[in-house]
């Protein structure tokens, strides 16, 4: 590996290393990336901020943290002799869990060794001439590597609101994406929680178990779905295992990654008799699968309605209190367009005698004051202010790095409008750099771990067809990613997403633009489409040639 000759544009570094592939981000897609290519012979090293691997699993301890896919999915297929070994405990996996499921994949496969801790990234720039990335770490390292793969995952950047008087606050404050590793003992304490998010709800109900008091301080009500977790059974933890490739292969093919009941007629179908029952029964059965009740829930205003009004008149049915149901009845965007929340006894909570409820969207916070929260002239005293306010997502990190390719453009120039991409894997300009699960694929409305396997195998499978060709680098075509982006958008204006400000839409963050960032339409023919692209040849994509380089050398 020839190192790059660019000095003076770094400090003098403390180490210096010669890669084939440095990895940013040691989760399930930087984990997977670093196995795929070392056992392709590659030399690769993953560069990860965190002490250990995880990635979201990491971050997000807070209190209740859970995921919302089936345990028995949400796992890797790659590895039989893994996916049999392994045995989750519950129907829907808590977060030590799946972060000790994925201390044993690293321990299984040695990864560790080649993942360097508590590091991160803070300069990708690519070299024209030398036609490799040029890597610099906060530790000092300066890396050269022939391919930079962004494994940086969608929910990676936590964003707390720059409230007036934070740093007067006396209390301690959290944020749910950044919990403390040790725990919070929150016994005894006057607690406010920010936000009604998936992690909020998932948050809520255990810290109102705990704390003296808990003040929930509410913008947007949302929807949510009891999860009905509860151990796993058996017999259903054996027919899958018995089956797994067969239902791994099938998983593969679906809209979402998920295997789900999907009915397959319209809500405005069904009698009104038949719509409650099949609605009851989802909601009896529990999680995410609710959205599957009907096929065109996130297609058709007024078959979300019904959805939308039998989830609000349960929250009628739970919440005690009329008033405190008021508001939290979600009236602002259909049901599932902003990512659909499972709880274990959220609405219960509001039930509790220490939980109160105070809604600031018509009087939005005014600051933080020493003592605790203002609203509408009213400070509210708390010991704890817990921010559950969310990510900038999907883009936040990587434009936080901000790489530099070619004719040293920013991402962030490139992006200033919204992420453009070719196939969610690379961006023009940027050649050599892969995206796991990059903006422009299906990545947040999908199973991840699916997504990011079909991902990291595309892009192993690329770079050895790069290395059998003797190619050095790759990037899109401008026509190709800019047909891709339109589509991109085409598909989603197609359903009802774009009409909720989610963070989907770069629409919790002031200033982001407002565009929708994951592919809508559906893992299955997206990898359809990926594996088409390469087995033409890597169509839409320039790849370049060894000549070329040297030509460019001289
Ligand atoms: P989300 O879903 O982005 O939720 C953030 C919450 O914080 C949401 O209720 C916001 O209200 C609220 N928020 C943000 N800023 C403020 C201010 N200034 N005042 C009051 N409330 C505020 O993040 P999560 O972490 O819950 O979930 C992210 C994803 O993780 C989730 O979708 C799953 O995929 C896993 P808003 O809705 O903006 O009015």
């Amino acid at each position: 590996m020839k190192m790059s000759n660019d000095s003076t544009t770094h400090e003098a570094p403390k180490n210096a290393m010669a890669l084939d592939v440095a990895i940013v981000g040691a989760g399930f897609a930087g984990m997977y990336m670093l196995h795929r290519l070392r056992s392709m012979g590659l030399q690769a090293r993953v560069f990860e901020r965190a002490s250990d691997v995880g990635g979201t699993w990491y971050w997000n301890r807070y209190p209740g943290a859970r995921c919302d896919v089936e345990s028995m999915q949400y796992s890797y297929s790659f590895d039989q002799a893994l996916q049999q070994e392994w045995h989750w405990s519950e129907r829907f996996a808590s977060q030590p869990e799946i972060l000790r499921y994925a201390c044993h994949v690293a321990d299984r496969l040695d990864l560790r060794r080649d993942i360097q801790f508590h590091t991160s990234v803070t300069s990708a720039t690519f070299n024209d001439a030398a036609k490799r990335w040029d890597i610099t770490t906060d530790r000092g390292d300066r890396v050269s590597a022939r391919f930079c793969v962004m494994a940086t995952g969608c929910l990676s950047t936590s964003r707390q609101p720059d409230f007036k008087g934070i740093d007067r606050y006396r209390g301690k404050t959290y944020h749910t994406g950044n919990w403390p590793h040790a725990g919070v003992d929150l016994t005894g304490l006057r607690v406010g929680v920010i936000g009604t998010g998936s992690s909020a709800i998932q948050a809520i109900p255990v810290i109102a178990a705990q704390a003296e008091h808990l003040t929930v301080f509410q913008r947007t009500p949302n929807f949510s779905i009891p999860t009905r977790n509860r151990p796993m059974d058996e017999t259903y933890e054996q027919s899958w295992k018995q089956d797994y490739p067969a239902r791994r292969a099938v998983a593969r093919t679906l809209r979402t990654g998920v295997m789900t009941e999907v009915n397959d007629m319209s809500a405005l179908a069904a009698s009104e008799a038949d719509r409650q029952r099949i609605y009851e029964e989802r909601w009896q059965l529990g999680g995410t699968s609710f959205m599957a009740a009907f096929n065109d829930l996130s297609m058709n205003k007024a078959s979300n309605d019904t959805a939308a009004e039998f989830v609000r008149g349960k929250i009628r049915g739970i919440v005690k209190d009329p008033a405190v149901a008021e508001i939290l009845l979600p009236h602002n965007h259909p049901i599932g367009t902003k990512r659909i929340c499972v709880d274990s006894q959220y609405y219960e909570t509001y039930n509790r005698d220490n939980v109160s409820l105070v809604d600031v969207r018509a009087t939005p916070i005014e600051e933080i004051t020493e003592r605790g929260v203002q609203v509408d002239g009213k400070v509210y005293n708390l010991d704890v202010i817990v921010f559950a306010t969310g990510f900038d997502a999907m883009t936040g990190t990587l434009i936080a790095i901000n790489p530099h390719g070619r004719d040293n453009v920013a991402l962030a120039d490139e992006w200033e409008a919204g992420p453009r991409t070719y196939l969610g894997l690379m961006s023009a300009n940027f050649p050599n750099m892969f995206m796991v699960t990059g903006p422009g694929s299906p990545s947040v409305l999908s199973n991840m771990i699916v997504s990011i396997e079909q991902h990291v195998d595309w892009i192993a499978d690329c770079v050895g067809y790069l290395q059998a060709h003797d190619l050095p680098t790759i990037e899109p075509k401008r026509e190709a990613q800019d047909a891709w982006v339109e589509h991109v958008n085409e598909m989603a204006f197609r359903t009802l997403y774009p009409t909720a400000n989610s963070w989907y839409m770069g629409a919790n963050i002031p200033g982001k633009p407002r565009v929708f960032m994951p592919y809508i339409g559906g893992v299955g023919a997206y990898r359809a489409k990926c594996d088409e692209v390469a087995a033409k040849g890597y169509e839409g994509f320039a790849l370049g040639s060894n000549r070329a380089t040297q030509a460019a050398a001289e």
